[in-house]
């Protein structure tokens, strides 16, 4: 690929970038004294396990329908094979929320933004998994640290989604010529940033990524154990079919 590919390929990819992001990062600073009240706070703890399970489940599959979309528009993806796109997403999709998630988190007050306003980890309380959301906001505080540009997210995601060591790949090679294209990219705009240091920590943060999805799927077996019904009759089927054990692909295929 000569440099004016690398070039246009970061351009297209951060053009996707904005154009799949529900707020952009001038929206999230005016947003940000929207907190939630004391009374807001205390309604959603005394949710039910399974209420608040579903309210995020919700809020979550959301979030990835965006991803999705992001995907799509990375110059190559829709070229794989079907399988290969939804593999990909199937182990990419979270781990590309969770550095989407980095934006719209406020380090000065550990809040993010959820359901409308800033929240803090104790909303969280009634899911019943305060290990798992602990690490989710050390992670968003991790992140934000390294203080990214819009441009070196929109690289960084795409880096995340297009990984040739995902399992049930069936056409691994062309993922990672895809791939490479993302790495040269990546290098690309770190070096104009002057930001070369960058790399490595984001190659970390990789690492992070991936315990973080594992103890998502893990929380999620658990509550499929608890609470058969709810997963199967109200959790969106997107999510199900991401984040379950079936492989049942419908709502995939339809993307
Ligand atoms: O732009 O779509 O509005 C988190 C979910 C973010 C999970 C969402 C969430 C986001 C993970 C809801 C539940 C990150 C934004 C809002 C909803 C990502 C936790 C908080 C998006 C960025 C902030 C703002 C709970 C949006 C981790 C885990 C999920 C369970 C089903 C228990």
């Amino acid at each position: 690929p000569t440099s004016m590919h690398i070039e246009e390929l970061c351009a297209s990819i951060v053009r996707s970038h904005r154009e799949t992001s529900q707020y952009h990062v001038e929206e999230v600073q005016a947003l940000r004294w929207k907190i939630f009240r004391r009374e807001e706070i205390h309604a959603y703890q005394s949710k039910s396990v399974d209420e608040m399970w579903q309210l995020c489940a919700v809020r979550l599959t959301d979030a990835v329908q965006y991803v999705v979309e992001f995907a799509k528009r990375i110059p190559g993806f829709r070229q794989l094979g079907q399988n290969d796109q939804i593999a990909l997403l199937k182990s990419g999709s979270m781990e590309v929320v969770l550095v989407r998630m980095s934006r719209m988190f406020n380090t000065e007050n550990s809040t993010v933004f959820f359901d409308g306003k800033f929240a803090g980890s104790e909303l969280f309380k009634s899911l019943a998994c305060g290990d798992f959301i602990a690490a989710v906001f050390d992670f968003a505080h991790s992140i934000c640290a390294l203080r990214l540009t819009e441009q070196q997210v929109a690289l960084f995601s795409a880096l995340v989604l297009i990984n040739a060591d995902r399992p049930c790949l069936e056409d691994r090679d062309r993922v990672l010529r895809v791939r490479k294209d993302m790495e040269l990219a990546l290098s690309l705009i770190l070096h104009r940033d002057n930001q070369e240091s960058l790399q490595h920590k984001l190659y970390q943060k990789i690492t992070a990524l991936k315990s973080l999805c594992a103890l998502h799927i893990e929380k999620l077996r658990w509550f499929r154990q608890l609470y058969p019904l709810t997963v199967h009759s109200l959790f969106p089927p997107l999510y199900k079919e991401l984040f379950g054990s079936d492989t049942d692909i419908q709502a995939m295929v339809t993307l």
